[in-house]
């Protein structure tokens, strides 16, 4: 048995689940659950804030965790990152009043500096040679200028929103996050089996995403061109159709050659292209 740790609510507890679901994993959440086990595989479940989850694990309370790079480096706790999951992106930045004159890094020197990371920002400055006031704050920190907290923050942000209402503007970006599954240091022979199957699950349905299904039509005699350009997990499919001189063909492309392929593909005489999202893709 594996003992796992999600958020219990928040940003990152609805993507767990899913990982989990898409790994075929079965889990029962109960509103108010702090607990629960798989059905079809050795995995317990605990639910439990983000922040306490690094030291779960590092006691080994919970053998793996999910959980945000952010919290992983603030918390500085003793574990091993094993995977980088995808989900819960975002950048720990500082950022200061729009209006403000800010020239370098040094600018920050005597500020003051609002955050909910003053582990993450007081490195930073320190790297920086910058000597600066951390005030730390555990929530609603871009308001902190705005009331007379502070001159400058260091916090979350993603799409730029929350900086933009709140007149501020980033100015450094200390690190970049998102969901890692991290582990215990010391876990048993059994358990690293059982993560291995996880893991095993994980590449699967992470792979299936970065990557289409492909079906598109071709005259024969434009198909050594077509399938150059198909790479295929080995080589492409190529099926003859009902209609005499042209062929089906089946390959599998990856996210990030898609668009370029297809103009390729089309320009190379290819019909009728089809594009299927991959469930799940072992090699
Ligand atoms: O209750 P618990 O302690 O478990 O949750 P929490 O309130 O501490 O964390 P939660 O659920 O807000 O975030 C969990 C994790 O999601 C974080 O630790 C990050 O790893 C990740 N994440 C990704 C984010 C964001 N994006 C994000 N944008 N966490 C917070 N934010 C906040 C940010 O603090 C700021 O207030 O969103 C605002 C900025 O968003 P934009 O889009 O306006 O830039
Ligand atoms: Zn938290």
């Amino acid at each position: 048995m594996l003992k796992l740790a999600i958020q219990k609510s928040g940003r990152l507890h609805e993507d767990s689940l899913r990982l989990l679901k898409e790994c075929g994993i079965g889990i029962s959440n109960g509103a108010n659950k702090l607990k629960t086990e798989a059905s079809n595989f050795p995995l317990q479940v605990f639910f439990l804030r983000d922040d306490d989850i690094p030291q779960y694990v590092e006691d080994g309370v919970a053998d793996i965790g999910i959980v945000g790079e952010n919290v992983v480096y603030e918390k500085n706790k003793s574990v091993t990152t094993v995977e980088k999951l995808g989900f819960g992106k975002c950048r720990l930045s500082i950022a200061v009043a729009r209006g403000q004159e800010y020239s370098s890094v040094q600018t920050l020197n005597g500020k003051r500096i609002a955050t909910s990371y003053p582990f993450l920002t007081a490195q930073f400055l320190e790297k920086n040679g910058v000597q600066a006031d951390i005030h730390e704050i555990s929530g609603s920190v871009e308001i902190a200028p705005g009331i007379g907290l502070a001159d400058a923050i260091c916090d979350l942000v993603s799409s730029g929103s929350t900086l933009l209402t709140n007149g501020l503007k980033e100015v450094e970006t200390i690190l970049h996050s998102e969901a890692i599954l991290v582990r215990n240091n010391d876990l048993t022979e059994a358990q690293l089996q059982i993560l291995g199957k996880l893991l095993f699950r994980i590449h699967a349905v992470k792979k299936a995403k970065n990557n289409k299904y492909i079906l598109l039509n071709a005259p024969n005699d434009k198909l050594t061109e077509v399938i150059s350009l198909l790479p295929g997990m080995k080589s492409p499919t190529v099926l003859p159709l009902a209609d005499e001189g042209w062929s089906s063909v089946h390959s599998v492309l990856s996210e990030d050659e898609f668009w370029d392929k297809i103009e390729q593909l089309k320009a190379a005489g290819a019909q009728g292209i089809l594009v299927v999202p991959i469930e799940k893709m072992v090699l």
